[in-house]
């Protein structure tokens, strides 16, 4: 549609640059390995690039935690190696946005330093800082505070230690915040920002206990005393009015989970607040909502209905037509699985294959912005089970490993967890990227975290030029997405035969109602028969169809009208 703004349709590329690729043989992917695979990020039918925190962090968060807004980690590059990827970006007709983290700094960061040191710093109430502790639960375990001994108080933190949360009330706050981490690069030239935990920076001010969610445990998710707290929407009504609303930007807020009217707040365009958001319905599916690892499994009506969530408030509840809300389409990133283990099958290469095409054709089909994940394009897959807990890097994991070990367990409890975390664990996505089948998968010198054993059988090298890789299939996939926009990105989305276990089918209709499509999809590993609609088939992920049936995580898009 002509009439859509052009970050609707993008096709976005998530790249996350400590394990993209290293230029320099340090271990450490960089900006000029980014530079280097462009021509890979593009040939895949990218529009735009997501770059995950670049700027300057001690890393205990893997950049999540940034002391200068303004500066590079040096161990990634430098302001001339930015301007060079910015420009080779925009040459390939692409644009870049970056990661936003404002509700917390490193500890590092100048600003906090002052408010530490001393009670009467004019920069004190630029953080939240209390004589007592409530019992609000870190997201990385533990107390949401920290106590600082110099100046006899608690900060919140509602990541690590080393990530003090910035406090919103404060006005001067919000402008610093506006003036170095938004204004500052969009000046440069980059078109917009993927806002980090953008549902938290309003406290419930009274800092109050949090009712009971996990009986018997010390601390308790803040929930709904932080999470689209009361000032939310001002603060980014303010945002967008003050900043982004004189740049040609998109901004994709990450909320995570929230009710039908604050998304439609965050997300409806004359709210101007934020373009789109991701929701976590479907990537914590089976998992408590605040706690991943509390894990119990879902069957596929679950994850029906996880999908249908994340995009259902886009469409006018009468009519079914689109309303002025958008959505994101997206199930791997930084902080998830890969996707071909938790959703596919990895117990073969033939299923290995066919079930990271299947959910390719899933992600490409469903309405809203589709990102892509580094290493989702050739199926990477989840490290092995076999891995000991010390391969894992991530502070999240670290603490809720070392959290878990406070108490006694029984080895059973110890090795179920140990799986869940090898089913769950953000570290899962963080291995370095399958270039090749040459030393560390060609991806640069000894690497900062160990390379998945499989990169001799997983690579970008030999996916390439094999017409039937699942990275040629990804590009045909979203070649054939943007071939048919008004269905598959705008169309309205309908799960037909929802309480089958088996078969994940649902139509596309373009919002005038002219073109059809149907999609369906073997969730299962074993043939199933199906009444298979009739019509024009426009994809599948084999090419051997039977009429009638359908092999084992078999999917096809069909033109029906
Ligand atoms: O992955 C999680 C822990 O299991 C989530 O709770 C995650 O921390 C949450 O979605 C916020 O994520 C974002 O902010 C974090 C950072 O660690 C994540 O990488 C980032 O995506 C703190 O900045
Ligand atoms: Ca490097």
């Amino acid at each position: 549609d002509a009439q859509e703004p052009w970050w609707k349709s993008a096709v976005i590329y998530q790249v996350w640059p400590a394990s993209f690729k290293d230029s320099n043989g340090d271990g450490i992917g960089d900006l000029n390995g980014i530079t280097s695979e462009l021509d890979h990020i593009k040939s895949l039918g990218t529009d735009v690039v997501w770059l995950s925190p670049h700027y300057a962090s001690p890393l205990d968060d893997m950049g999540y935690d940034i002391s200068d807004y303004n500066a590079i980690n040096p161990q990634f590059g430098t302001m001339e190696d930015m301007d060079r990827l910015l420009a080779e970006i925009k040459k390939r007709d692409m644009r870049m946005i970056l990661d936003l983290v404002i509700n917390h700094t490193s500890s590092e960061h100048a600003w906090f330093k002052e408010s530490r040191s001393s009670r009467d710093n004019p920069k004190r109430d630029w953080y939240i800082w209390k004589d007592n502790a409530n019992n609000w639960l870190s997201f990385f375990s533990g107390s949401a505070w920290a106590y600082d001994e110099k100046t006899k108080q608690y900060y919140l933190r509602l990541f690590a230690e080393t990530q003090p949360d910035l406090n919103w009330e404060n006005p001067e706050t919000r402008e610093a915040i506006y003036k170095s981490a938004l204004e500052f690069w969009y000046e440069k030239g980059v078109s917009g920002f993927r806002i980090d935990t953008a549902g938290l920076y309003s406290k419930v001010q009274t800092f109050e206990d949090a009712p009971i969610t996990f009986p018997g445990e010390k601390y308790q998710p803040a929930g709904p005393l932080i999470n689209s707290g009361p000032r939310i929407h001002e603060f980014h009504k303010e945002m967008y009015e003050k900043v982004t609303s004189k740049y040609d930007a998109m901004t994709v807020g990450e909320v995570g989970h929230c009710s039908k009217a604050d998304a439609l707040k965050y997300v409806s365009a004359k709210e101007k607040e934020m373009n789109m958001m991701f929701l976590f319905d479907t990537v914590d599916v089976g998992s408590d909502k605040s706690d991943r690892f509390r894990y119990k499994g879902f069957n596929l009506t679950d994850f029906k209905d996880a999908i249908i969530n994340q995009s259902e408030f886009i469409f006018d509840d009468e009519t079914g037509e689109l309303n002025d809300a958008w959505s994101t389409v997206f199930i791997e990133n930084h902080d998830q699985p890969r996707c071909v283990t938790r959703f596919g099958n990895t117990s073969n290469k033939l299923f290995w294959s066919r079930s990271a095409k299947m959910l390719a054709l899933l992600q490409t089909t469903l309405t809203g912005t589709l990102f892509v994940y580094q290493g989702q394009e050739i199926g990477m897959t989840n490290v092995p089970q076999k891995w000991d807990i010390s391969e894992y890097l991530d502070i999240n994991t670290i603490n809720y490993w070392n959290a878990f070990n406070e108490t006694e367990h029984s080895d059973e409890e110890k090795a179920e967890l140990l799986k869940i975390i090898n089913l769950l664990a953000r570290d899962n996505a963080r291995t370095p990227v399958q270039w090749d089948s040459s030393e560390y998968g060609g991806f640069g010198g000894k690497p900062w975290m160990r390379i998945n054993d499989n990169y001799k059988d997983i690579n970008v090298a030999s996916q390439k030029n094999d017409p039937d890789s699942v990275l040629n299939f990804y590009r045909n996939a979203i070649k054939t997405r943007k071939l048919y926009p008004e269905t598959l990105t705008f169309g309205r989305f309908e799960v037909q035969d929802y309480n089958n276990q088996e078969v994940f089918y649902y139509t596309k209709t373009s919002n005038k109602g002219q073109n059809k499509m149907a999609v369906v999809l073997n969730f299962t590993d074993r043939e199933v028969e199906y009444p298979i609609p009739q019509g024009k088939l426009l994809l599948s992920n084999i090419s051997n169809n039977i009429a009638g049936k359908l092999q084992p995580y078999e999917g096809r898009l069909i033109e029906v009208s």
